[in-house]
């Protein structure tokens, strides 16, 4: 029997969550206290971090319940986010931030004689992503909760998530990365809430009393999905929205049959096999290996998010009928795709629907993000694991397909090839099953992440499905929060640009547009330098306690972070590094305009070219700091194990951010942005969102290069051969046998062999039709930073003009033309309100 809830609402002290700095400093000792048992002697720093995470929490969590309160009562219809990864970064300064208690808890933490930055800096990052996909859910959750919108994230609680990366040897190597070692004060397990997941087995099929044929997934195995809540704070609002993550555990109920059959080890395996599902994030940026265990952690964190969906229908006496109108289901890829075959599976099996309205009503759900134009990225499973794992899954989706193909079939007599690529099966040689498809199919809506993403999409990778339902389409541009990116992250061009234009900017960032009068004015772009100088000199004290390299503030900070990956051709930077190298040595007094050259980024661990790309820019940088007539005007920094954290330092001093992917294979980008945002200008090819950024900042702002998409689906059509534009440049083939000749690997003329000749000979991503192109860009940029006034000019109108960048943006967009949600604002309750 539930207990009868008190009539009389308890009295809280008033203070527990107030926001002044000496209930601040008041909570801080009483954790410090209470929760780590340790007082000022004794207390290590992560005693202090954990103290100052609880004295936030609880602040979170008023605003959290107040959410959840006025949610439930108003029955909003509510986005619910499905992603395999959500990065988010650290929690403790951002969550200072939306608060508005930033300024607030560093005074009252230096009255305690404590250094704030320090404490901030012991966070262990949630690396729960690989890169820009997991990136830019983060930002999502971010501005749904500042734009007040109903909404969830759902994904996994990875135990391990994006490795730590080392630098050994100039070598990457990968540390497993423990973040939930110390704990984590931002979660709240919810085991009341913890669902069954079922995986493998097989199907039984018979006829009902009412002669209708049925289905029944007879299961091999049963594990538990336990949810984990994170508050997800809007910028200074009362709204605190969930980011619910699924941690994998065995039943109890497994451990006692098997226990009682006095089969400890069976029952000690059972759990081990369980928990395995989201042990570790798969730490592959859009290379797919189709491994079972990738496609358990799928199935698990979809059928977990559904079954808390239907929970949350139930609790509010919505009829599950009415699904798509409370959920609007966003897949982030088609790592979530499964979700539509296990929808139609709880629909029809489970709650007796006919099939035509489970379908219209798991159609109605679903929205579809693409994210990659890389043929590699694009999932398939084969058939039989497919089926060994979820066979009646395979079963709905070889109907599902069957009834769509008839479809295709009427619209398109005879067309036999459209209709063996539209299939959701592929059918060359072993039988694979397309997600990518199954998305498409399953889902109301398919959008690209830039404009010319989804015409790419359209002509190319999805283009069969355009012509069949080219209303689905569209284009949502990615964005990124400029609160953990530019108020967080930047504080000097923060206070700057309040004083200049007052702060709305944070809330609304196309007020940016009013920097564009002060680029003219001389006195402004004084300021904005001196700024810039400082945040430099910032950056190269990170540099120096991180790294101990000294870097010159003076000198160009010209920086390429991202995931290396050939198509970003990191290795295009190092060989306008070594043609400048080159130079310099061939003639002492040739002009030079002295650079930093910043990398940072980590590679798949089974990623053999990406690994070797590291090695090269560490050599090259090896080389060029050592020798004393380069030394003073070239320095190359690799920053390793770069993540969120080291983002919020190096976005910031940049001053030249590297996008120089080939021409359309970067969907979008999204760092690209974080750099326009702190007043980098940016030197890139017309690929993903820079064609946006060039467009928005104006073409003279932009130092553009290369071949463009047409471009270069022409040269590979009419056949590419690269070791033409080898014996042709006389520079390039001289940077390329200095590379391959052993001169930045002391001699050893193996070790960058396969890269230098793998690009002589196939160069799939075409740096060598792109050097010269990127060589006198970069000789345009050079000469632009030796006019500090145009410069200036030029990165206050970058940063002026970046308002379309900020994922508020994006999510309006997603709100107004895919989901339909409106926003919900919260009353704060007091906690005198509240029943307990
Ligand atoms: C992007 C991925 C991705 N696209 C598979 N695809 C993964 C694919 O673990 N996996 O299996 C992980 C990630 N990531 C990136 O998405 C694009 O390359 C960027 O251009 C884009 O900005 C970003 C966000 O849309």
């Amino acid at each position: 029997m539930p207990t009868q809830p008190p009539t009389a609402n308890p009295v809280c002290e008033d203070n527990r969550t107030a926001l002044t700095k000496g209930a601040l400093k008041r909570a801080f000792l009483d954790n410090l206290f209470y929760f780590q048992g340790k007082f000022p002697a004794l207390a290590t720093r992560n005693d202090y971090y954990m103290a100052l995470a609880y004295t936030v929490r609880d602040r979170l969590l008023q605003r959290w319940i107040s959410t959840a309160e006025a949610y439930a009562a108003s029955q909003a219809r509510t986005v619910a986010y499905l992603s395999a990864e959500f990065l988010l970064g650290p929690h403790l300064g951002n969550n200072l931030l939306n608060l508005g208690i930033y300024d607030t808890a560093r005074q009252a933490l230096r009255e305690l004689g404590l250094s704030f930055e320090e404490i901030l800096a012991q966070e262990e990052e949630p690396g729960l992503g690989n890169g820009g996909l997991g990136r830019l859910a983060a930002c999502f959750l971010d501005s749904m909760a500042t734009l007040e919108i109903p909404s969830l994230g759902y994904g996994i609680r990875y135990e391990f998530g994006i490795f730590a990366q080392d630098i050994v040897d100039g070598g990457q190597v990968e540390l497993t990365d423990k973040w939930l070692r110390f704990g984590n004060p931002w979660e709240i397990p919810r085991p009341e809430w913890a669902v069954e997941v079922h995986l493998g087995g097989h199907t039984h099929h018979f006829v009902d009393r009412d002669g209708r044929h049925r289905a029944q997934w007879v299961p091999a195995m049963t594990v538990m999905g336990t949810p984990y809540d994170t508050p997800i704070l809007g910028y200074r609002n009362n709204t605190a929205n969930t980011l619910r993550l699924w941690r994998a555990e065995a039943p109890e109920s497994f451990d006692l049959t098997t226990f009682n059959r006095g089969d400890y080890w069976g029952a000690v395996n059972k759990k081990v096999i369980s928990e395995n599902i989201t042990k570790v994030l798969y730490p592959n940026d859009e290379q797919i290996q189709g491994k079972e265990l990738r496609l358990q952690q799928q199935y698990f964190f979809v059928a977990c998010s559904l079954k808390d969906m239907m929970r949350i229908m139930r609790n509010q006496g919505i009829p599950l009928e009415k699904f798509h109108q409370k959920f609007a289901v966003q897949l982030n890829d088609t790592h979530p795709a499964v979700a539509i075959a296990e929808l139609m599976r709880i629909l029809i099996d489970e709650q007796d629907m006919e099939w035509d309205r489970a379908w219209s009503i798991t159609r109605n759900t679903f929205a579809y993000t693409n994210h990659t134009l890389l043929p590699e990225a694009l999932e398939q499973w084969p058939v039989h694991l497919f089926g060994r794992v979820l066979p009646r899954h395979m079963e709905l989706i070889m109907e599902i397909n069957a009834r769509f193909l008839d479809e295709v079939r009427i619209r398109f007599l005879g067309d036999h090839d459209r209709l063996a690529r539209m299939s959701l099966i592929n059918e060359h040689g072993e039988r694979y099953v397309r997600m990518a498809n199954l998305a498409c199919v399953g889902s109301q809506a398919i959008n690209g992440v830039a404009a010319l993403h989804t015409e790419l999409l359209k002509q190319d990778v999805l283009a069969d499905f355009y012509a069949f339902a080219p209303k689905k389409f569209s284009n949502k541009t990615n964005g990124v929060t400029p609160r953990r990116f530019v108020a967080l992250a930047n504080p000097r061009l923060a206070r700057l640009l309040d004083r200049t234009i007052g702060d709305g900017w944070v809330r609304d960032l196309d007020r940016l547009r009013g920097l564009e009068t002060y680029a003219d004015d001389a006195a402004f772009r004084s300021e904005w330098r001196y700024i810039k100088r400082a945040v430099k000199e910032d950056f190269a004290g990170f540099a120096r306690r991180r790294l101990g390299v000294a870097i010159d503030p003076n000198s160009l900070f010209d920086v390429q972070v991202k995931r290396i990956h050939e198509y970003k051709r990191q290795h295009l930077n190092v060989l306008h590094i070594v043609a400048l190298y080159h130079r310099i040595k061939n003639d002492p007094n040739v002009t030079i305009t002295p650079r930093t050259f910043i990398f940072g980024g980590k590679a798949a661990p089974g990623y053999h070219m990406a690994k070797l790309m590291i090695r090269l820019i560490t050599a090259v940088g090896d080389t060029i700091n050592r020798d004393p007539d380069v030394r003073d005007l070239l320095k190359v920094v690799f920053l390793p194990n770069f993540n969120v954290g080291a983002g919020q330092w190096v976005y910031p001093a940049a001053e030249l951010s590297e996008q120089i992917s080939t021409a359309g294979k970067e969907a979008s980008g999204t760092g690209n942005m974080k750099f326009m945002m702190n007043g980098a200008l940016t030197i890139g090819t017309l690929d993903g969102a820079n064609i946006e950024i060039r467009e928005e900042a104006g073409p003279e702002n932009f130092f553009l290069f290369g071949l463009t998409t047409e471009e270069v689906q022409a040269m590979q059509r009419q056949g590419y051969r690269p070791p033409d534009w080898y014996h042709a440049n006389p520079e390039l083939k001289a940077v390329l046998d200095l590379i391959r000749d052993g001169h930045f690997c002391r001699g050893d003329r193996h070790l960058f062999q396969p890269l230098v000749d793998h690009l002589i000979n196939h160069d799939p991503y075409m740096l060598l039709a792109d050097f010269q192109s990127y060589v006198d860009c970069q000789a345009d940029v050079g000469e632009a930073y030796r006019d500090k006034e145009r410069w200036s000019r030029m990165a206050i109108l970058n940063v002026a003009r970046s308002g379309k960048f900020s994922s508020d943006r994006t999510i309006r967009d997603y709100c107004r033309d895919i989901w339909r949600v409106e926003p919900k604002s919260v009353q704060l309750s007091s906690r005198n309100d509240l029943r307990l």
